[in-house]
């Protein structure tokens, strides 16, 4: 029988301990044979120089260990908020996940934000409270904390003595007592009339195997969250953690016979600068020298595998379902990539896109090709940061969350590149949203129409924060299946032709929260119906014609640009706030909410995206070092004021206008060339 595997993801917000308690786990299982230390730059996943240097997590990393029956990999997560595009790849390729609060600080609003994505994505997660030896840490108050503001369906998994000491120590539940049966049998009862009958017939009807299936059961079905607490820095509390793992959260499926379906969640560099794909496999098999298939029909020659077990990544000859590993040879991969055929969950977002962008410029004139090539490499290992070329200035824009990330750019582009960089004001990232229904069409032959085809678009406004949704009203008949095969392939092609024109609106922002309709569509074939009789339409036709009628009708819908806001809360002693009261006003920072209990005053507002980061660095020196900020994206606000317009890049250039005509010119060329031809 295959051994079990579980892929593992520690998740948290920053300094949370959990590149400190993999350290731990790592050690328990017997792997390392002293834990390494993040403020010595030892550990096995902080690897990076910067990492090393600033003590935080940059970059998810893999490490793996055996417990028991089960080979454990175990994804380490950055917990900075700038880094969130790093967790964003590793939920797809998780089994379960361990979600690390600290016992002083408990759940921060980074941990609600990872909460809701492992909630939508219906993750198996279990808790852990760490850091109970220190001064401050606490037991109800944190499992009150989580029941409150993540989930009440929680249960304790053992008490705590001496919280708060060096000494704290952790005392299992034993599993065998009536008490510690019925309250676990009273939160599973709730789901599972099978426990309830058990329950109300009396403690001879639970055995405690039995239970134990059903907690495991519910864990999949992320019905309920057993809660953990412990240390990463003494111990205490990991060695239970390690041996309750792979019994309460669900293996791998491992069905290696199947398809070959895969994901690619993380891009590296080895040592020779080859690229490096790490990828979670969850059916079938791919060896050495196979070609794959991955992303939209690119492909390639696998010509090194190493499979992460027992510790480290060793070279193997092929990968199979339920595994992680690195393959080699695969130039053009990118991540988030699927391998053979698409897991399920595809091309997801579960966090909010970065909100900030900044122009960044090479300090050596010549080193512009050079910045180019880099920061094209920094990008295909994290797509959001999402290069765009600017035609006119000549400039290279990346978005960003935050500050820290733009330092890590800054460091890493001088560091491994060898380039020396500045960066222009960051701006925030603004969206579109259309005002009111907006329809446009085109008809085939009809002057001025350069395509083969008709297309009616009617755009409707959505509420905010909905997204964008494209919608077929039009049949069979009237769609080229000659060109499609199926309905199923026209609506996803019509769909990616619709999002990419969305991509830059009527001031070049992203378009959103809106109702795309193909209301009306023609084709046609020179044999007459069912479409109309005449020169035979290809898949050009269809992918030109749209932008063109999707911005008319966008035209009539107008839009209104919205910029992104942060809500944020700040605490701090009532006799700062003279002193803060201005600053705030300021930075245009709204308290919206004050409450004051006990000579503490408690701040809740909106606040511009541009000027979190001032207001952080303010707080300190403001509040003599007392002062607790936290703020996150909240939604997106119509702009007051002059409207910002996007600097046009080469791809999809801000002046729509000439764009449609360059397309239409080049359309009526091709006609022409085509009449002149035949
Ligand atoms: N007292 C105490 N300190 C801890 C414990 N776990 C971690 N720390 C300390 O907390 C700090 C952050 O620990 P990390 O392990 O880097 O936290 P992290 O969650 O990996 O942080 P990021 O990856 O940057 O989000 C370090 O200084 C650790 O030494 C613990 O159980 N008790
Ligand atoms: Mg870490």
């Amino acid at each position: 029988m295959p051994r079990g595997i579980l892929n593992l993801g520690i998740l948290a917000h920053v300094d949370a301990g959990k590149t400190t308690l993999t350290e731990r786990l790592l050690y328990c299982a017997g792997v390392i044979d002293a834990p390494g230390s993040v403020d010595e730059g030892t550990t096995q996943t902080d690897t990076l120089a910067l990492e090393r240097q600033r003590g935080i997590t940059i970059k998810s990393a893999v490490v793996s260990f055996t417990v028991g029956d089960t080979t454990v990999n175990l994804i380490d997560t950055p917990g900075h908020p700038d880094f969130v595009a790093e967790v964003e790849r590793a939920l797809s390729v998780l089994d379960g996940v361990v979600l690390v609060v600290s016992a002083v600080e408990g759940v921060q609003p980074q941990t609600r934000i990872l909460w809701r994505a492992l909630q939508r994505l219906r993750v198996p997660t279990i808790f852990f409270v760490n850091k109970i030896d220190r001064r401050g840490a606490g037991y109800e108050r944190l499992l009150a904390d989580i029941a409150g503001r993540l989930t009440p369906a929680i249960i304790p998994m053992g008490s705590v003595r001496g919280l708060g000491t060096r000494e704290a120590a952790v005392i299992p539940d034993d599993a065998a007592a009536p008490a510690v049966r019925s309250r676990l049998a009273e939160l599973l009862a709730e789901h599972d009339d099978a426990v309830l009958d058990a329950y109300l017939d009396g403690q001879a009807a639970m055995p405690r195997g039995w239970l134990r299936e059903k907690l495991a059961g519910q864990v999949r079905d992320t019905l309920v969250h057993p809660v953990y607490f412990g240390s990463a820095i003494t111990g205490a509390g990991v060695e239970v953690l390690l041996h309750e793992l792979s019994g309460l959260l669900p293996a791998a499926g491992q069905d290696a016979g199947g398809p070959v379906s895969g994901r690619v969640f993380k891009v590296g560099r080895g040592p020779a600068g080859d690229k490096i794909a790490y990828v979670r496999m969850f059916s079938g098999t791919v060896a050495t020298r196979d070609r794959v298939r991955f992303g939209r029909g690119r492909d390639g020659k696998v010509t090194a595998i190493s499979v992460f077990a027992d510790g480290a990544a060793a070279r193997r000859d092929e990968v199979t379902a339920g595994q992680i590993a690195r393959l080699s040879g695969l130039t053009d991969i990118q991540i988030g990539d699927a391998i053979g055929a698409a897991p399920g969950g595809a091309d997801q977002h579960y966090f909010a896109p970065p909100t900030l962008e900044t122009a960044i410029v090479a300090r050596d004139p010549g080193g512009k090709p050079r910045l180019h090539a880099a920061i094209t490499e920094i990008a295909e290992q994290d797509p959001l940061i999402n290069v765009r070329q600017d035609d006119i200035r000549q400039e290279i824009y990346v978005s960003l969350y935050g500050e820290v990330q733009k330092q890590v750019i800054e460091a890493t582009l001088a560091t491994e590149y060898g380039v020396e960089v500045g960066f222009r004001e960051t701006t925030p990232i603004c969206v579109e949203r259309p005002v009111r229904t907006g329809t446009a069409e085109e008809i085939l032959h009809a002057p001025g129409n350069p395509f083969l085809a008709t297309l009616g678009i009617r755009i409707d406004p959505a509420p905010p924060g909905a997204g964008t949704a494209v919608r077929l009203e039009v049949g069979h008949q009237s769609v080229p299946l000659y060109i499609y095969k199926n309905m199923d392939n026209f609506a996803a092609a019509m769909e990616h032709y619709i999002a990419r024109t969305l991509h830059q609106g009527l001031y070049g922002w992203q378009v959103t929260d809106c109702t795309v309709s193909l209301v009306r569509s023609q084709y046609s074939v020179p044999d007459g119906p069912p479409s109309v009789r005449g020169p035979l339409s290809g898949p050009q036709d269809f992918r030109k014609l749209t932008p063109l009628v999707v911005m008319a009708a966008l035209k009539r819908a107008g839009t209104v640009v919205c910029e992104p806001v942060h809500r944020f809360r700040l605490e701090t002693p009532a006799d700062t706030l003279t002193g803060l009261l201005p600053v705030l006003a300021r930075l245009h920072a709204v308290p919206a909410v004050a409450a004051t209990r006990d000579s503490w005053c408690t701040l809740e507002g909106d606040i511009p995206v541009t000027r979190v980061h001032e207001l952080r660095q303010q707080i300190p020196p403001l509040t003599r070092g007392e002062g607790v900020m936290e703020s996150s994206f909240d939604r997106y606000e119509p702009v007051r004021g002059p409207v910002p317009t996007r600097p046009r890049t080469d791809d999809n250039p801000l002046n729509r206008e000439e764009y449609l005509h360059r397309v239409l010119r080049r359309g009526v060329r091709e006609k022409e060339e085509r009449q002149t031809g035949g």
